[in-house]
C-alpha cells in the first residue's frame, strides 16, 4: 500500500562536526553531515539521513509505540498511534526511552546513487534526496530496483574533465550524472576498475580484485602517470580454458576477477582465444555476429565450445 510524498516544510543540515539536532513536530528533512551525530525528529514524517560516520536517530517514548521496518537500505519508523512514519538513511542506531536498536548490518543508501542507477527516474526527482527515498520505499524496493549499480569512482575515472573536477569523490559522481551526465548521454562505465588492475602486475599484487580500489588509484596516480586503463578482456580469458567455461559461463567480470585473484599467479595466459579465427571458420556466426568479436566470444563461450566447435584454423 503506497502512501503520498509529503513535502517537508523544513530541511536543517547539520555540519561535519559531531553533533545534536533537534527537529520540530514539522515534517522536515533533518541531515546530519559527517560526524557521530544524535538526530531528533521530534515528530511529524521526518526524513533523516545520518550522513557518514555512526549516526543514531532518537524517538520520544517506549519502543512499543513504534514500528521498525527495513527495506534495502531505508529504514522505517511508523508511530503506532498517528501512523506517521518516518524514513531514515545512513542511520547506524535507534534510540528510544527504553532500548536502542543496532542497525550497523543496514546497508549504506544514497538517494543520489539509486536515481543514478534508475536514470528513468532522475527527471521526477533530480538532487531532491527525501523524495528519491521515499519513492525507493514506496516502489523501488518491491520493483527490484538496484539502489548501487551506478559506480560514482568508475564514473569519474573514465571522464577526464570529471577527474580534474572532483578525484575519488563518489558522491560528486552520483551529483554529476543526475545534474549533467544523464542529459549530455555521458556512458555511465566508462571505465572498470577490476580491467585496470587485471592489465597492471604491480596492481594486482597490491590490490586484488578491489575494483573501488582501482578506479581510485587511476583518479589519484594512474591517470598522471599514464598508465592504460587497460585491455583485458574477461570474455577472451574465460573462452581460453575449458574449466573457466564451465564455472562461469559468459561472465565478463568474474572473469576479470578470477584472473586477478587466480590466473595470474597459475601462470595462465590473459588471452589464448583468437575470436577473428573463430568467426572466420562459421558462416552462420558470420552472418549472425558480424565482425562483433565479444558477441563471437560470448557464443562460443555459452554454445560453440560444447558443440566442438573451435578457434583452430587448422583443425
Ligand atoms: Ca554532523
Ligand atoms: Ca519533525
Ligand atoms: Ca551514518
Amino acid at each position: 500500500m503506497s502512501r503520498p510524498y509529503i513535502a517537508p516544510v523544513l530541511q536543517i543540515v547539520g555540519t561535519a562536526q559531531s553533533e545534536a539536532i533537534r527537529g520540530t513536530a514539522l515534517n522536515e528533512d533533518l541531515y546530519g553531515g559527517a560526524g557521530d551525530d544524535w538526530i531528533l525528529g521530534g515528530g511529524g514524517a521526518d526524513y533523516i539521513d545520518g550522513g557518514p560516520n555512526h549516526d543514531t536517530a532518537a524517538f520520544a517514548g517506549a519502543s512499543s509505540l513504534y514500528e521498525v521496518a527495513i527495506r534495502g537500505g531505508v529504514v522505517t519508523v511508523e508511530e503506532r498511534a498517528s501512523g506517521t512514519m518516518s524514513w531514515l538513511v545512513n542511520v547506524e542506531s535507534l534510540a528510544f526511552d527504553d532500548v536502542s536498536l543496532d542497525l550497523s548490518g543496514v546497508p549504506a543508501f544514497s538517494p543520489q546513487r539509486y536515481l543514478a542507477s534508475n536514470p528513468d527516474l532522475i527527471p521526477l526527482f533530480g538532487l531532491d534526496s527525501a523524495a528519491a527515498a521515499w519513492h525507493y520505499l514506496q516502489y523501488g524496493f518491491d520493483e527490484g530496483r538496484p539502489f548501487h549499480s551506478f559506480n560514482g569512482l568508475e564514473y569519474i575515472a573514465g571522464h577526464a574533465d570529471l577527474i580534474d573536477a572532483f578525484g575519488a569523490d563518489s558522491g560528486q559522481g552520483y551529483a554529476h550524472y543526475i545534474s549533467f551526465g544523464f542529459a549530455e548521454g555521458r556512458d555511465t562505465r566508462p571505465f572498470n576498475g577490476l580491467i585496470y588492475i587485471a592489465s597492471h602486475d604491480d596492481l594486482i599484487d597490491a590490490f586484488g580484485a578491489d575494483r573501488e580500489a582501482g578506479a581510485i588509484h587511476y583518479i589519484n596516480y594512474g591517470v598522471a602517470e599514464g598508465r592504460a586503463q587497460g585491455d583485458f578482456n574477461g570474455l577472451d580469458y574465460i573462452a581460453s580454458y575449458g574449466d573457466l567455461i564451465d564455472a562461469f559461463g559468459a561472465d565478463y567480470d568474474a572473469g576479470v576477477a578470477h584472473f586477478i585473484t587466480y590466473g595470474r599467479d597459475e601462470g595462465r595466459d590473459r588471452d589464448d582465444f583468437d575470436a577473428a579465427a573463430y568467426l572466420s571458420k562459421y558462416e552462420d556466426l558470420q552472418a549472425a555476429f558480424g565482425t562483433d568479436y565479444d558477441a563471437a566470444t560470448a557464443h562460443f563461450i555459452t554454445f560453440g565450445h560444447y558443440e566442438g566447435r573451435s578457434d583452430d584454423l587448422i583443425a
